[in-house]
């Protein structure tokens, strides 16, 4: 079965360690265990990685292309002025879902209100913390 990919772009490796106020207490770790788990729960593969570096999760991007993999992506601060993961965001084959685990739209820097994956997202999760992650893999489990 094609595993589902939950991508998460840079500085999310220190959740749950910094800002709880925004983040949360839920470290990565943490989040990756309970999206497996969640996955299990819904029948589906799920694979999580976390990196700092755009060209990392560029190949990422574009292996998921040409195998064809569903894509959870929170791309971070990339999300807001990366056109490389817009370019590597539309190449994508299978379904991809936008979470933050904020809602940027709601936070006052006026640079969090762009989002150069929106446009290639079939649904946009924001505002639910780490919960978040679990609707965006019910609404591909759904697809
Ligand atoms: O709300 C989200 O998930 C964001 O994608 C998180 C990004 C931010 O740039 C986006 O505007 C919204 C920042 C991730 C930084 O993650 C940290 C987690 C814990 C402690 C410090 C940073």
């Amino acid at each position: 079965m094609t595993p589902v990919l939950v991508l998460n772009g840079p500085n999310l490796g220190r959740l749950g360690r910094r800002q709880p106020e925004i983040y949360g207490r839920t470290t990565h770790a943490e989040l990756a265990h309970q999206c497996v788990a969640w996955g299990r729960d819904l029948g589906i593969d799920v694979e999580v990685r976390q990196t700092n570096h755009e060209g990392e999760m560029l190949d990422w991007l574009n292996a998921a292309a040409d195998d064809g993999n569903p894509v959870v992506l929170n791309a971070a601060a990339w999300t807001h002025y990366s056109y490389a993961i817009l370019d590597a965001c539309a190449q994508l084959t299978a379904p991809l879902v936008e979470v933050h685990i904020s809602d940027p739209h709601q936070r006052p820097e006026e640079f969090r209100h762009t989002s150069v994956v929106t446009p290639y997202a079939a649904q946009v999760v924001a505002g639910h913390g780490t919960d978040g992650y679990r609707i965006a893999l019910e609404a591909l489990a759904r697809r």
